[in-house]
């Protein structure tokens, strides 16, 4: 159990660790014996997190990890097993607390060891990129429980991977693994880490970015997902519309100057 304290408030997770290492807030799954199964307990307090750490502006980055053994293989099937239709209709089984991370607005970015299966595979795709460690193993291996993925699953891995191999992992479930070096070579990942540097990787990385202009940080996020969901001349539009706002910003003086005059930018959120 861990407790951090927000606005006065003392906020207690038992499922999560969260740490800050220097302007980078790393959040560690933390259910070692489930393998860090996604309980909505879990997910509740990973949301919170986000909630807390998304307006604080100290922290320019999120990084989300799990275990050596599991980034996290899945939702929790014991706790869904006895569910009724109506169960997860008229509550929306969960949906809110999974959709959190994707709504992030800061960067965040997925270090991935040993399995992200299912909804683990599902929370990975959420972040901006994955930093994999060479022995993670992804998988959506729902269909070998009687049902689909459903937390984006099927609709954000055939945008990494292509239909094909999207198409046979769905169908194939745990049938059809996906290791490090596959994931890498379909785009899946950004990058295969050494596991023992991963998490270390994940923050330096993290802090690079913390290290830029938050807005900017923020504009670009936004204009890459906008990729994902409109078309190329929409999403040329929409890019426009932010490049030009960024000379709105006193970071842009501020970072061309310090091109100009041969200096490190001193960027102020501004
Ligand atoms: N749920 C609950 N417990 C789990 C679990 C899971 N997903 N995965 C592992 N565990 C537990 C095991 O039951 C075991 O507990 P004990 O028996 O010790 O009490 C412990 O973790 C260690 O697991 P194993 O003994 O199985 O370890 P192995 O190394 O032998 O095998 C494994 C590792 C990852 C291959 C295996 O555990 C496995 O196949 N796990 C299940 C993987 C899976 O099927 N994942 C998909 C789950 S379905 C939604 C959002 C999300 C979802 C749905 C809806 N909405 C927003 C609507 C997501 C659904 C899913 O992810």
């Amino acid at each position: 159990m861990m407790s951090i304290k927000w606005k006065g408030i003392v906020v207690i997770y038992e499922n999560i660790l969260v740490e800050k290492r220097g302007n980078v807030a790393l959040i560690t799954l933390n259910r070692p014996k489930a393998l860090n199964a996604l309980s909505p307990d879990l997910m509740r307090e990973l949301s919170s997190a986000v909630d807390i750490l998304e307006p604080d502006s100290t922290v320019g980055c999120l990084v989300v990890t799990g275990s050596e053994k599991a980034f996290a293989a899945g939702a929790d099937i014991k706790e869904m097993k006895t569910k009724s239709y109506m169960d997860v209709y008229m509550s929306d089984f969960i949906t809110a607390e999974w959709e959190r991370i994707a709504r992030c607005r800061k960067p965040v970015i997925a270090a991935v060891a040993g399995y992200a299966l299912g909804g683990g595979c599902e929370l990975a795709m959420m972040c901006d990129f994955i930093l994999a460690a060479e022995n993670a193993k992804f998988g959506q291996p729902e269909i070998n429980l009687g049902i689909i993925p459903g937390a984006g699953g099927t609709q954000r891995l055939p945008r990494f991977v292509g239909k094909s191999k999207a198409m046979e992992m769905a169908l194939l479930g745990q049938a059809r693994i996906m290791d490090a070096n596959e994931a890498e070579r379909s785009g899946l990942v950004s990058r295969i880490v050494p596991l023992n540097e991963l998490v270390d990787e994940a923050v330096s990385t993290g802090q690079k970015i913390a290290d830029l202009s938050q807005p900017i940080v923020m504009m670009a996020k936004e204009s890459v997902n906008r990729a994902y969901e409109t078309t190329l001349n929409e999403g040329i539009r929409f890019e426009r519309r932010l490049f030009h706002s960024a000379f709105s910003t006193e970071d842009q003086k501020e970072g061309m100057s310090a091109f100009s005059e041969k200096r490190k930018p001193k960027f102020k959120n501004k």
